[in-house]
């Protein structure tokens, strides 16, 4: 992925429309852990294991936006106002018939649902289009599984949340690229983001 800091993008993205997303982004070893857990239930239920450096959890998807409503975005993100928490991934499940294989927590933590429930609410505020589904946190590790996942993560992976990113996907033969446009801190949150 790559790092910005709720600045400008990498390069002039001109004016075509940008697939993008708000996500919880892991850290390196949070990544690593969840791509471990990944790869453990993908020994299980076969399917595409999701890359390392595509693990994340999806607070709310936008999908094509023309570059000015992408400029809005940030500018919304930045009003946004949350807290720090510990997401701890526990329990793993299926949707789908195992098109969406994703690990969780055992209840979403309150900070977490405001974050997804205030995001939500600016969005619409704003004219977004946002699914009308309760949200569901999860993080997707495997898609296309044959068999189901076990119920219980084996060694759970604990995340401590600081922030919350904006990212554009680039879809490609090899599956999304996922590039940050954009990452706002959380209050109580450890401001040093050295090794991200
Ligand atoms: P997921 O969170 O269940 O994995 C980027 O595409 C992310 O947005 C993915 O993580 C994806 O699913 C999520 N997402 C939610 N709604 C989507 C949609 N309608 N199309 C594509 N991705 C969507």
């Amino acid at each position: 992925m790559t790092q910005l800091q709720g600045s400008a993008p990498e390069r002039d993205s001109g004016s075509e429309p940008q697939r993008v997303f708000f996500a919880l982004w892991p850290d390196e070893l949070v990544a690593a852990a969840l791509h471990a857990c990944a790869r453990r239930i993908h020994a299980q239920t076969g399917g595409r294991l999701m890359r390392r450096d595509s693990l994340h959890l999806t607070l709310a998807f936008l999908g094509d936006q023309p570059p000015e409503r992408v400029e809005a975005l940030r500018e919304l993100a930045a009003t946004l106002r949350g807290e720090a928490f510990e997401l701890r991934l526990v329990r793993a499940g299926a949707w789908q018939r195992g098109r969406i294989v994703w690990g969780g927590p055992e209840a979403t933590p309150p900070p977490l649902a405001a974050l997804a429930d205030g995001l939500a609410a600016a969005l619409r505020g704003e004219g977004f289009a946002v699914e009308a589904r309760p949200f569901a946190a999860h993080v997707t590790l495997v898609r296309n599984g044959h068999q189901p996942p076990p119920r219980e993560i084996d060694l759970p992976v604990s995340w401590q949340v600081g922030d919350f990113a904006l990212m554009r996907s680039h879809l490609g033969a090899e599956g999304a690229r996922y590039e940050c446009i954009g990452r706002w801190p959380l209050s109580g949150a450890d401001q040093d983001c050295s090794g991200r």
